[in-house]
């Protein structure tokens, strides 16, 4: 018995000790297998029990239940503190330094054009316009016809018509747009028009798509005088409150009578320069009073309403504001460009 005893506390020590050499929960695991696992040493010598004298077997029972539950609490309460220090690890292996520094962000800015586009918007809506838009790929009818194009009339030709097919075109101007809201809606009209308009053109002050922003006002008893001071407030407003404005007589088929507007050159302030060609002026708007056959092929009578309308291209204000001389840099998205701005 006494051999027993001590051979069961040489195993008692010796589980114990792994025990606490157990460093993860799959080595303490393993301890345990080892021990109380159905092959384990403790089992084994439990089942010895059977061969023991029936006088001996209570007190090697009570003995070895002892140790059995003696490496149990051992395993449970390793159990908890690796489990504890394994956590710890991993909370450590993943934390963040959050006083690194961040990636840095490239700031985007708002391209030229775009900037013009939406002051030209903001000084009209603030007149009260709304804003309208339409197709880039528009019919013959709409970009021509309705708008006192003549069919084979040289008048098509200024504007240089990339052709889908024999009545489908690139919009050559906006004017769709207007042609559009009106075929919609009754008058009073009071719209611009801004969007992408093509034309087959290409050198430094002309590019195949550009921008251009129309406006349109119909009511009744619409005069000249009414063209003139609108586009006198957008002048000023845009250019600076002293900026001279001249109207020059013109002729566009959908305008009667057409205008083409000047302003006081803003490099030279009319002194006569370079880009003035020594004009001392700058031509930046067409504009003129709606033809009456346009209003009729809208189904509106040229008797009860009449109208002004205008049009501008938004590359060319772009470089008078910026100094730009050559076009082609408003479409090459260089970032050295466009940080300028
Ligand atoms: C409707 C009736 C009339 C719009 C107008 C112009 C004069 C004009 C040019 C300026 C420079 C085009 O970008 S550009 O080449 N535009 O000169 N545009 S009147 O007249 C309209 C529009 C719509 C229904």
């Amino acid at each position: 018995m006494s051999t027993v005893n001590s051979s069961l506390d040489k195993i008692r020590q010796e589980a114990l000790q792994e025990v606490r050499e157990a460093a993860t929960i799959a080595a303490l695991e393993q301890v345990r297998i080892k021990y109380l696992g159905k092959k384990g040493a403790i089992t084994a010598l439990m089942k010895e029990m059977g061969s023991l004298s029936p006088e001996e077997r209570p007190a090697f029972g009570a003995v070895i239940n002892q140790v059995k539950q003696d490496v149990e609490t051992s395993i449970e309460e390793c159990r908890t503190t690796v489990r504890r220090k394994e956590r710890e690890e991993s909370l450590r292996a993943e934390a963040v330094d959050i006083t690194l520094p961040g990636y840095r962000r490239g700031v985007g800015t708002v391209h030229p054009l775009n900037r013009v586009c939406q002051d030209i918007i903001d000084t009209f809506t603030s007149m009260g316009f709304s804003v309208a838009e339409g197709p880039e790929v528009e019919l013959d009818f709409y970009n021509f016809e309705s708008l006192n194009f003549p069919p084979n009339h040289p008048a098509r030709d200024m504007q240089d018509t990339f052709f889908i097919s024999e009545d489908v075109v690139l919009r050559t101007h906006t004017s769709p747009v207007q042609i559009r809201v009106m075929e919609r809606c009754k008058p009073p009209v009071k719209i611009i028009a801004p969007g992408k308009v093509y034309r087959c053109d290409a050198d430094v002050t002309h590019t195949p798509m550009f921008h251009q922003i129309e406006g349109l006002l119909v009511d009744e008893k619409v005069t000249f005088s009414d063209l003139k001071g609108t586009l006198e407030f957008f002048i000023h407003r845009f250019f600076g409150p002293e900026t001279g404005v001249r109207f020059r007589p013109s002729f566009f088929p959908f305008t009667e009578p057409s205008a083409e507007v000047d302003i006081q050159c803003v490099i030279c302030g009319g002194k006569g320069c370079r880009v003035c060609k020594g004009t001392g002026w700058l031509e930046i708007l067409g504009a003129g009073m709606v033809h009456p056959n346009v209003f009729r092929s809208v189904g509106y009578d040229p008797e009860e309403v009449t109208g002004f309308a205008f049009g501008m291209g938004i590359e060319r204000i772009t470089m008078l504001r910026y100094r730009i001389d050559d076009i082609r840099v408003l479409f090459e998205n260089d970032l050295r460009f466009l940080r300028q701005f």
